[in-house]
């Protein structure tokens, strides 16, 4: 049974898979509510995937459920920017929302890129 199922979806994503530790992944931090990892095609230097623990499809759904958890997706964020040493340098966070966007797996995710100069948008 799945213990992240706030959207009413049965199935998981392969992210609930990889919050319980069934796929491996490279963790960079986690907390009660949320979970980070690496990316495993990277778009940056520093790409690292943030998650809440519990799914909703996408950020807009998270939003407008629990603002409270977005808010924590957001913070974890910033402290994968300090744990990666990017605060200084800049970085960017991104939630792709649904099929225009790119969005390929349907429990929320940030996007945290940094570490190097990024591209602008839409190249
Ligand atoms: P998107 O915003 O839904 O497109 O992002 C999904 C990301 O999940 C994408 O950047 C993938 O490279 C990443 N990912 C991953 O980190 N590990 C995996 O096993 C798979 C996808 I499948």
């Amino acid at each position: 049974m799945s213990h992240a199922d706030a959207d009413g979806d049965a199935a998981d994503t392969l992210f609930e898979k990889i919050i319980a530790g069934e796929i491996p992944a490279d963790v960079v931090y986690q907390d009660a509510s949320t979970f980070a990892f690496r990316d495993i095609r990277p778009q940056a230097k520093v790409h690292v995937l943030v998650v809440p623990k519990t799914r909703y499809r996408n950020v807009g759904e998270l939003a407008a459920a629990d603002p409270q958890l977005l808010s924590e997706v957001v913070a974890t964020a910033r402290k994968v920017a300090e744990l990666e040493g990017i605060v200084e340098s800049g970085y960017r966070v991104v939630f792709n929302t649904d099929s225009d966007a790119g969005q390929t797996v349907f429990h929320v995710h940030a996007h945290v890129l940094g570490g190097e100069p990024l591209g602008l948008f839409g190249a």
